[in-house]
């Protein structure tokens, strides 16, 4: 008895010491009066007593938002100056991204392509980050931001041609669905490797930088799962001490696959990052498209007048599974899924602000959702008529000029396929 009260003494008294060394603001008398370090790697105040610092020495970073959740503008001083045409093409893009998403992914379940990835519950950050951009700003994205392409004007038919691989692909067929890439459009080619695309980005805006009166940035797009990875903190420091104009726009979805974002890190997500090495940031509710919007057009503002990084922490859900690949039940509850597709709907939102502000109605929603819908289900149609990519697309673009060895590789393909080519589908394929 006397052991197990002693050991709850020693437990209290554990508590409060590590109660003292997580309080918030040091103490004035703790602070030595007067004496500041000169450091070159900080100046700051110095002090006599020990005080770890955590998650909890500091408030949660606030999520700034701009709708509630019924389509409402909570500050009206907050509302966006968005025309009517651009707030209709973000809406429409919204309609024509989910009908794209549930052919798509049906088309799979059929076989008729390899697999695909959906984008439910993100439609807002698509939108609301797209339609803040210009035209000429450098994409580089991870793979679900489909409705950020459409909003740039990449066609249902370039990506209905992507997912089938043919011979219309920009990619030529080298890449899983999914795998955009658009030089017009500024897009950078997607890869399948998480977070390659972000030091990547960060040199690009580097680039931008270094270029006499530049009037372009770089949005780098990465989900939080993705910031795990070495190159994201490689990304985010030399994007701070190279000051490169880039937003650095973080989907936290919640998931990264399986693994839940609790487990992905300690600490107050990813925008808790952007102070700690010197960067603007902001953290954002990403289901709703008017904050997105505000958020991204004033990042933008700010990283091309100053030539600094900004970063957005965009908070929402991944109500898809993550990939054809994936049963999202079996690592999370059907109510979850639910609470999220009905209270926080991103589509849902937006299209309540629309209506009241007069410019969306029932009966347009009928008509937009099948002609989406058409649009999705006839372009399909056609995209499997179209033959495969010719072969020899396999071993051409990666250089500019073609090295001996894969020259060499060429002429092998072509005698192996005179020879055997009864054993090929060759007629799938275009020919010289
Ligand atoms: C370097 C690397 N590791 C693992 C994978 C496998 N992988 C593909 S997507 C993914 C989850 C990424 O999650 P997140 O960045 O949060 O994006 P989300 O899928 O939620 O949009 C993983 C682990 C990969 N593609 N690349
Ligand atoms: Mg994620």
């Amino acid at each position: 008895m006397a052991l197990k009260s002693s050991a709850c003494v020693l437990r209290l008294n554990t508590l409060r010491r590590a109660a003292r060394l997580l309080s918030t603001h040091t103490r004035p008398e703790t602070v030595q009066n007067g004496k500041t370090a000169d450091f070159p790697g900080a100046k700051a105040p110095y002090v006599n007593e020990i005080k770890f610092l955590n998650e909890n020495s500091y408030d949660p970073i606030p999520i700034y938002r701009v709708l509630d959740n019924n389509g409402e503008v909570i500050d009206n001083r907050e509302e966006p100056n968005i025309d009517k045409e651009t707030l209709v093409k973000m809406y429409k893009n919204m309609v024509q991204l989910n009908q794209m998403d549930k052919i798509l992914y049906e088309s799979q379940r059929q076989g008729r392509i390899s697999f695909y990835m959906t984008n439910y519950g993100e439609e807002g950050i698509h939108m609301g980050s797209a339609a803040a951009l210009a035209p000429q700003d450098l994409v580089f994205a991870q793979y679900r931001e489909l409705g950020v392409l459409l909003y740039r004007g990449l066609t249902v038919t370039d990506i209905v041609n992507q997912c089938f691989g043919n011979c219309e692909d920009a990619g030529q067929g080298r890449q899983m669905p999914v795998h955009y890439t658009s030089k017009p459009y500024n897009l950078v080619t997607i890869s399948s490797p998480l977070a390659t695309q972000m030091p990547q980005a960060v040199g690009a805006a580097y680039a931008f930088k270094r270029t006499p009166n530049n009037d372009r940035v770089v949005i780098c797009y990465f989900g939080e799962g993705a910031a795990s990875e070495g190159d994201a903190h490689a990304a985010f420091n030399f994007a701070a001490t190279l000051d490169c104009p880039v937003i650095l726009l973080c989907r936290n979805n919640g998931y990264a696959i399986s693994t839940p974002s609790r487990e992905q890190y300690r600490g107050d997500g990813i925008a808790a990052r952007g102070p700690a090495l010197g960067i603007n940031t902001l953290r954002v509710d990403g289901t709703d498209t008017l904050a997105v919007y505000n958020a991204v057009a004033q990042a933008r503002q700010l990283t091309l007048t100053e030539n600094k990084p900004v970063l957005i922490e965009a908070m929402s859900y991944r109500v898809g599974h993550h990939s054809t690949s994936d049963d999202s039940t079996a690592y999370r509850s059907v109510e979850e899924i639910e609470k999220w597709t009905k209270d926080e709907n991103p589509v849902q939102k937006f299209k309540l602000y629309l209506e009241r502000k007069g410019l969306w109605d029932a009966d347009s929603d009928k008509s937009q959702q099948k002609e989406a819908r058409d649009i999705v289900v006839k372009t399909m149609q056609e995209a499997e008529k179209k033959k495969r990519p010719h072969w020899r697309e396999m071993l051409e673009d990666v250089y500019c000029e073609m090295p001996p060895r894969i020259q060499k590789q060429m002429q092998q393909m072509e005698d192996h396929l005179k020879k055997y080519n009864e054993h090929y589908p060759l007629n799938q394929h275009q020919s010289d």
